[in-house]
């Protein structure tokens, strides 16, 4: 026996759809940290009315991003099956996901992707772990219409958060949250997220109910989305045909999980609306410059939402808000580089030079 960290299957496996026969391809995702952000608290008003910021930082995930929850499930319930291929569509996380536990699985793996339209870092990881990239003449929700009907004519599993596993396995992020508050009362009071194909909302509402029905928590929080102004669907009650937003991972127009996602807001009594990317840039970087943690900019809109809502007086005084941050910053160096508004000073390797740069 040992009491090492396995993963989240192992962790979780009495709420999750697996055997003893299912053959678990796990690199040991999860458990990522819940930060109190307290600096970002005081920043944007919170501490004033007493309210906590806690941060999930799903960025430090085995691949960068929150889609390793779902993919250790997607993936272990296909080699289960006996599959040998899988396919995604992807704005990026996906597609560094599916490839590395494809990796893992001994599968081929298949990922089409908007060209010109992921975060370098992404693409990097899935030429890495070895799958086959298809970068196509179009945006993320036509590459998902294309690998759905790929899947149903062909021997390959496709692995995007329709697969209701990787459901299951994105459900644990809210066990994980209300097990890491425990001693805090166990969940938080507002649940801020971003969306773009909704499957995370969807899991979240999923893991925190099931947690609820189990007595293990006593309230549900209030889910709280926020898309991009730009591929706002959801919000606008419309397809968006030509999603727009410097937050590529969540251009997206058609949200596959879009009436589960309108649920969850309906049930929860929380809300999805949207930022703009000026929003969305300004969070990204108080994140980092408050808090020391490097979230990519999609992941941002949790933040940025969260002070939207308390710009409108939505957030009640004395409460616990988790905001989620979905991937890792490093993922996409160039927004950070371009949108840090740093200036890296040169000098001579002279001590003089260099002092004088300093300043001090
Ligand atoms: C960092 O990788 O859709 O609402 O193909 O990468 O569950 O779609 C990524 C989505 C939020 C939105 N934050 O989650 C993909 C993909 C980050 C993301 C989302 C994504 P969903």
């Amino acid at each position: 026996m040992t009491n090492h960290y396995q993963g989240l299957i192992n962790k979780y496996k009495e709420y999750l759809p697996v055997t003893d026969k299912t053959p678990i391809i796990t690199l040991n995702e999860g458990n990522t940290p819940l930060i109190k952000a307290d600096n970002l608290a005081k920043k944007i008003g919170l501490s004033s009315i007493n309210a906590e910021i806690y941060l999930k930082f799903e960025g430090a995930n085995p691949t960068g991003s929150f889609k390793d929850r779902g993919m250790t499930m997607a993936v272990s319930k296909a080699a289960e099956a006996g599959a040998n291929a899988i396919i995604c569509a992807s704005t990026g996380n996906t597609s560094a996901a599916a490839a590395a536990y494809g990796a893992k699985a001994g599968m081929r793996t298949f990922v089409l992707i908007p060209d010109g339209y992921i975060a370098l870092g992404k693409l990097s990881q899935a030429m890495m772990y070895g799958a086959e990239v298809i970068a196509i003449k179009g945006n993320f929700d036509e590459a998902l219409e294309v690998v759905r009907s790929i899947s149903e004519k062909y021997p390959v599993t496709l692995v995007n958060s329709v697969n209701p596993y990787r459901i299951e396995g994105q459900k644990t992020g809210a066990f994980e949250i209300c097990d890491q508050l425990e001693s805090l009362g166990g969940v938080p009071d507002y649940h801020f997220i971003p969306v773009g194909n909704a499957g995370n909302i969807t899991a979240y509402w999923k893991g925190y109910k099931e947690y609820h029905a189990l007595g293990k928590i006593s309230k549900l929080p209030k889910m709280m989305g926020f898309e991009a102004t730009g591929s706002a669907a959801i919000v606008r009650g419309m397809r968006i045909l030509n999603p727009e937003t410097i937050a590529t991972a969540i251009r997206i127009g058609n949200p596959a999980s879009w009436k589960q996602a309108e649920a969850a807001r309906d049930e929860s009594k929380g809300t999805i609306d949207c930022v703009t990317d000026e929003e969305i840039i300004a969070a990204y970087k108080l994140i980092a410059a408050t808090e020391g943690i490097l979230a990519e900019p999609a992941s941002a809109a949790s933040v940025a939402g969260l002070i939207k809502a308390n710009q409108l007086n939505m957030v009640e005084a004395g409460t616990k808000i988790v905001c989620i941050l979905t991937g890792n910053g490093l993922k996409d160096p160039d927004s950070a580089i371009k949108y840090s508004g740093v200036e890296v000073k040169k000098t001579s390797s002279d001590i003089n030079d260099i002092l004088k740069v300093m300043n001090i």
